[in-house]
């Protein structure tokens, strides 16, 4: 068993430590509290060993963080949906490390004052980093709690300076064929489109992401940056983001376009409005899955009615699901 002493002057231990000792690190917290021994970490001894770590990213504890109990690294890293890389859920972590994350811009277009394109690394120096824990729900029924790390979108969106008539954005994500065998298949249109309305854009909640546990982020979660956005389920999350436009009509997103009845532009999580083919009343929380597998009740919002219902006043959320 190993045990560290950190130095008097430890800052958060995101910052400094590897993510298998931080995490390793809550493992023992959360077990001594619970009155457990654990054996030793596995993955403490790769740390030092021949495959390399990836990259540190570095971030301030940021607000909005839930209680529950992250979701494995392990899983998080390794249940994905990213069709781009196939359509099964251990698809992207087999396929997407041939994706090359550098050079990397993103396009932003559209009804904005400066318009532009952004290099990965001047995008990483905009705001400074923030780690966010975050509950993440699919729309098929499981869900994840993730510590991302990013900055809030409307960072940039402020550098852009929207004009009165940018009323929604557009997210696109890459779409090649010579690094994304998925993109062969017609399951969804590509590039893989997502929108949100510009209040939703600007809120607090929603995270430009580029990393997760403290490093950046692995290729199948959307390297190199992504959208975070807690209260919608996934799939508006859109990964590998290479064009952002701004827009006056609200766009035709991907799954809205291939499948309209089930997936409407807003997508909020919403345990009263059901998909038409299964509730959406209760989830999986992944990593958690035993011989008794235990259901726990979706939340309104996913949990974060506190700071976005006032979006969505006077909805009929029925008919904007
Ligand atoms: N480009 C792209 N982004 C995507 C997807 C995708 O297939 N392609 N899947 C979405 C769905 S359905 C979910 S649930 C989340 C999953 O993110 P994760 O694999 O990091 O948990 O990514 C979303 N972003
Ligand atoms: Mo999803």
């Amino acid at each position: 068993m190993l045990i560290r002493t950190p130095p008097r002057h430890d800052p958060t231990a995101s910052e400094i430590t590897p993510r298998r000792v931080w995490q390793r690190r809550r493992e023992l917290i959360r077990a001594a509290a619970a009155g457990l021994a654990l054996p030793a970490a596995p993955g403490l001894a790769l740390a030092q060993g021949p495959k390399a770590e990836p990259a540190k990213l570095p971030a301030k504890p940021g607000p909005f963080g839930t209680t529950d109990k992250p979701t494995p690294y392990k899983d998080v890293t390794t249940y994905n949906n990213f069709y781009e890389f196939g359509l099964d859920k251990d698809d992207p972590v087999k396929n997407a490390g041939r994706l090359k994350t550098r050079p990397w811009t993103v396009a932003v277009e559209g009804e904005v004052g400066k318009p532009g394109t952004f290099g990965i690394e001047e995008l990483l120096k905009l705001a400074p980093m923030e780690e966010r824990v975050y509950r993440m729900r699919c729309v098929e029924g499981w869900s994840m709690v993730i510590p991302w790390v990013g900055f809030p979108l409307s960072e940039l969106i402020k550098r852009v300076e929207p004009t009165g008539n940018a009323k929604f954005v557009e997210f696109y994500t890459l779409n090649d064929p010579k690094q994304m065998p998925g993109v062969s298949s017609s399951v969804i249109a590509w590039p893989y489109v997502e929108g949100l309305r510009m209040d939703e854009a600007n809120s607090p909640l929603t995270l430009l992401t580029f990393g997760l546990y403290g490093e950046v982020l692995p290729n199948q979660n959307g390297a190199p940056l992504r959208l975070v956005v807690p209260w919608k389920y996934g799939f508006k999350s859109g990964k590998s983001l290479v064009k952002i436009r701004f827009v006056e009509k609200q766009p035709v997103t991907s799954w809205n376009r291939s499948a309209p009845q089930e997936y409407g532009f807003y997508s909020n999580v919403n345990p009263n409005v059901d998909h038409p083919r299964w509730s959406q009343a209760t989830e999986r929380r992944i990593g958690e899955d035993g011989f008794i597998q235990r259901k726990r009740p979706t939340l309104m919002f996913n949990g974060y009615a506190d700071q976005v219902a006032s979006l969505y006043a006077g909805m009929d959320l029925k008919r904007f699901y």
